[in-house]
């Protein structure tokens, strides 16, 4: 198109709201079908509105919420394939940058899912119905997110937030006594290391950084199921892929600092697991590594979950590494079809091991020969423990593990996992708490 006749105007509902209307009354409802009733939802007088015109005549529109919710992006027909609709938003991605959200969220039409994601938005959650027709919620984090987070929530000498990659903030905390790097994305603890240790957690240098997807290593945060989804529902629940919300950091005892991440359910996640929640993880650092998951139930049904911090560590050798504290437990052993079983003795590794230690709440220790040290992993508020190595078949699997990888990391899982459910009532809380120490 010629865009030169083209304008993107941002204006207030009160003084656009006859073009704004008949804009959307042709696109929405008498194209698509849209109820009036939804399409008039009460939120308009408090939103940013974006008016297209070409040679003044009105051709599409978008709205901005406060929260950095898009909406409303609608170009009449005969103006499609032209270029307006990319103009609108990114006219509206200008206003989010310029306003400072650190995330711009939408719910697209499916068709037109490609559309958004030329603009760097990429698709979250589940599929869902809204006024009849199918949606999925697309997120894009924005590129001054870290510098918005420094701004709101940086301890200057102790905590910053950086951009491992495009829209992937990650905290960097630099203590006298440890280190560590936190993703915003997933809530993921990436590296943790007391001074003078070699870095307690491991992440894979194959790991791919990508909004959207799980980093391989670190603690990613399996909730509100531990194991693989029902019916192609992604594996070990759906939050560790998502952006959550940086609520509060600050100092906390013994020199610890400590950083709440938030997630809160929408439409893309009762698409997947119908309930409403709120969920924070709290993880405080200094010489010992704190990581709490509270789920707190705030809808009106009871809800059964399971879940884990499925924490990979790093190890000079698993091949002489043992874990000490599971003896004599019961456990179920993925490797042989969920074969019930009993630990005897220390755990030892010659092959692929997938275990889920049953009705212990016994701290763990890594026992690494190779390091010349041991890792004690103590919890609460959890069942079960999980130990997995994949050893080298299964790392072929992994896109993001390098071959022989699997020598150098070993899974010790603080969980409520198979048959070590939680089920919360509403308004009542559960809390996961995995405590990690060296000796
Ligand atoms: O915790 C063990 C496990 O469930 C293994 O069975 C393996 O699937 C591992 O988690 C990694 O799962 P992911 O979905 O992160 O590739």
């Amino acid at each position: 198109m010629d865009t030169s006749g083209l304008s993107i105007q941002t204006v207030a509902w009160d003084e656009a709201a006859e073009a704004l209307s008949a804009l959307r009354r042709r696109v929405f409802v008498q194209e698509q079908g849209v109820p009036e009733t939804l399409e008039w939802d009460g939120l308009d007088a408090g939103a940013s509105h974006f008016l297209a015109q070409a040679d003044g005549e009105p051709v599409g529109c978008a709205r901005l919420l406060a929260d950095g919710h898009i909406g409303r992006m609608a170009v009449l027909k005969p103006w499609r394939g032209r270029g307006i609709g990319t103009a609108l938003l990114q006219a509206v991605l200008a206003a989010c940058h310029a306003r400072g959200h650190g995330l711009a969220f939408l719910n697209a039409q499916t068709a037109a899912l490609d559309f958004y994601r030329r603009l760097g938005f990429h698709a979250v959650g589940g599929e869902f119905m809204d006024a009849g027709i199918p949606h999925l919620r697309m997120e894009r984090a924005m590129e001054n997110l870290a510098q918005h987070l420094n701004h709101a929530h940086g301890i200057a000498g102790k905590l910053r937030f950086v951009d491992a990659a495009p829209g992937l903030p990650v905290a960097e905390i630099t203590l006298p006594q440890a280190s560590a790097r936190i993703a915003v994305n997933g809530a993921q603890v990436l590296e943790w290391a007391p001074a003078g240790q070699q870095p307690v957690i491991w992440v894979s240098r194959a790991a791919v950084y990508q909004p959207g997807k799980g980093v391989r290593g670190g603690v990613p945060v399996c909730w509100p199921w531990f194991g693989a989804g029902e019916g192609g529902k992604p594996a070990h629940g759906f939050v560790r892929t998502r952006l959550w919300q940086v609520r509060q950091t600050g100092p906390g005892p013994a020199d610890t600092v400590f950083l709440r991440l938030g997630f809160t359910n929408d439409e893309s996640t009762r698409a997947l697991w119908n309930h409403a929640f709120d969920l924070e993880l709290v993880v405080s650092v200094g010489a010992a590594l704190k990581m709490e998951l509270v789920t707190r139930n705030t809808g009106a049904e009871p809800f059964t979950l399971t879940d884990g911090l499925h924490t990979y560590f790093r190890v000079g050798d698993i091949g002489k590494t043992r874990v000490l504290g599971l003896e004599d437990t019961a456990y179920l052993d993925k490797v042989q079809g969920m074969k019930e079983c009993r630990q005897r003795g220390a755990v030892t590794f010659n092959g692929e091991t997938d275990r889920v230690y049953l009705d212990t709440e016994a701290d763990c220790i890594i026992d690494d020969a190779a390091l010349g040290r041991k890792i004690r992993i103590a919890k609460s508020g959890s069942r079960s423990s999980v130990v997995w190595n994949p050893w080298s078949e299964k790392e072929k699997g992994f896109a993001d593990m390098a071959e022989g990888e699997y020598r150098d990391m070993l899974c010790v899982e603080t969980t409520n996992a198979a048959t070590d459910s939680v089920v919360v009532p509403p308004g009542g809380e559960h809390r996961l708490v995995a405590f990690v120490g060296v000796e």
